[in-house]
């Protein structure tokens, strides 16, 4: 069915009213709520397995180097490669000249300045190095190691991890298909070892087998800057997103441990940052083939952080998302690169060898997307930026949207029409980003994951 033909029929008083009861109950429980650590907002369901499957007959853990980043020329033809990023050069050059905005000298520092932390690290390496840094172990300080309880241990993390930088925290068991099978030429491995290591000579990267557990991790990204996207200030979002994500890496695995246990801290190495999310109950999958969460929608960069500190761990959610992206459409629809999937249904079918097979989505033709980095010159957040689940301000109407939302699947069509009417998710003016009361870091941190 139509999106319009969602908004004709939907726009009922039954449905009115139906938020306005919603609205209602989301106050009352959200008061109720006030006092826990890190509550959800109401109408979000545990649930014990992710609505989308798997086929334990076909999924299997992923060579990273087959992603588009690994096989870009591969996947387009060298000889496209090569006309792409000559274009990519004049296109860049030619900005530069018109001080096109967004394009100019100074949204491009923003966003290549904000990499800072994210480019001094790496796979084993810096903030993401997978032995101790500097703290000391309880051994050294000649004391016991955290001996509390899973609940207790968990508490900990998670407000460490907020602490630290993050918005939302999720605790699973690692499933190891959801690590990658191999990365920039090593294989990881699981073995019975105390601590990780990587052999240079066996080119491996091994895992310890007591790291059960995973700690996944999302970071509010600034809408202001995403919202300009595809701009220099567009991809600042992106990148300061990034270096933050070393650092709350980085920082919650010496916490673990200075704790006295074992973390490997990981941002985009390593495995799937989105199946793991989905698991430990930060979000759901979505259209764009990547995470739309309870509190900040798709505006969010992942990372993760596995272990052997015994955790308390959660459970995956659903609220909606499932049914909205059915119908919503929106992000395919506003896709530059085209690269999105119009299928009423996710399901198993890969577009391409960047796709690892066997588990349920809305498959994207990645190439298509990285190609459209070049063109635009300067990356591209557009199926987040026009999501009707982004959104930066917290009023009363965007809380009974996405309550109802969750509720009545039914009603995402009428409210991405609304959204749309509304000219939620339009492209923002790069140079009025530059005269903005910015706050701490572009992002409203106030919300303290309450939605
Ligand atoms: C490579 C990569 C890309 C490639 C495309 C992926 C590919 N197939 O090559 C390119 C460069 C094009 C790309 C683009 C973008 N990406 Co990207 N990408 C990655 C990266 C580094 C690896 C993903 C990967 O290996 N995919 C290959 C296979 C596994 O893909 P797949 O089978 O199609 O599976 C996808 C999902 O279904 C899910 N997944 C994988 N296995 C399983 C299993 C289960 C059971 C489930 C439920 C899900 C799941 O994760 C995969 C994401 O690509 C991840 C970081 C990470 N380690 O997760 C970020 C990441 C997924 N990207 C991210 C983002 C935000 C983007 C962009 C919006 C650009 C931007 N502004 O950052 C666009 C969106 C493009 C789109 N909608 O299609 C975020 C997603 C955050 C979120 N809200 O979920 C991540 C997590 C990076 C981060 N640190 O935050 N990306």
């Amino acid at each position: 069915m139509k999106r319009r033909d969602f908004f004709l029929s939907t726009l009922t008083t039954g449905g009115i009213a139906a938020t306005s009861g919603f609205y209602a109950c989301n106050q009352h429980l959200n008061k109720k709520n006030a006092s826990s650590q890190f509550s959800r907002p109401w109408w979000v369901k545990r649930i014990n397995k992710p609505l989308l499957k798997i086929d334990d007959t076909l999924y299997k853990r992923f060579d990273s180097k087959a992603n588009v980043f690994g096989s870009f020329i591969k996947y387009i033809g060298r000889e496209n490669f090569l006309k792409l990023r000559q274009k990519s050069r004049n296109k860049t050059e030619k900005f530069f000249k018109e001080k096109k905005p967004g394009f100019r000298i100074e949204d491009r520092a923003l966003a290549e300045a904000a990499w800072v932390l994210s480019r001094t690290g790496g796979l084993d390496r810096g903030m993401r190095s997978w032995n101790r840094q500097f703290v000391r172990t309880p051994q050294e300080k000649g004391i016991k190691r955290y001996s509390g309880s899973p609940e207790r241990a968990a508490l900990l993390v998670k407000q460490a991890a907020r602490y630290y930088g993050a918005a939302t925290v999720g605790i699973t068991q690692l499933d190891r298909r959801h690590i990658n099978a191999r990365e920039r030429g090593m294989d990881i491995i699981f073995e019975k070892v105390n601590e990780p290591y990587q052999d240079e000579k066996e080119k491996k990267l091994v895992i310890p087998d007591k790291c059960k557990y995973a700690i996944a991790l999302s970071l509010q990204m600034s809408l202001d800057n995403i919202q300009c996207s595809p701009s220099g200030i567009g991809s600042a979002g992106s990148s300061l997103g990034y270096s933050r994500a070393e650092y709350l890496v980085g920082a919650l695995a010496e916490f673990i441990r200075a704790l006295g246990y074992t973390a490997i801290p990981s941002v985009n190495d390593l495995g799937s940052s989105v199946a793991i999310a989905v698991d430990a109950g930060l979000g759901e999958l979505s259209r764009t083939n990547r995470l739309i969460t309870p509190e900040f929608g798709p505006n969010v960069r992942l990372a993760k952080v596995l272990t052997d500190l015994p955790l308390k761990t959660d459970k995956p959610i659903r609220f909606g998302i499932l049914e909205f992206c059915k119908v919503c459409k929106r992000c395919a629809e506003q896709c530059p690169a085209k690269a999105l999937s119009f299928k009423d249904e996710p399901d198993f079918e890969v577009r391409g060898l960047w796709n690892n097979p066997g588990h349920q989505a809305w498959f994207e033709e990645s190439p298509r997307c990285l190609s459209y980095w070049q063109e635009s010159t300067s990356g591209c957040s557009r199926c987040i930026a026009v999501c009707p689940w982004a959104k930066k301000d917290k009023t009363i109407i965007h809380e009974i949207v996405k309550a109802s939302s969750a509720k009545i699947p039914l009603l995402g069509g009428f409210f991405t029409t609304m959204d749309e009417t509304f000219g939620y998710g339009e492209q923002k003016d790069p140079e009025k980003w530059w005269h903005m009361n910015l706050p701490e870091y572009g992002i409203d941190t106030t919300s303290g994951g309450k939605g």
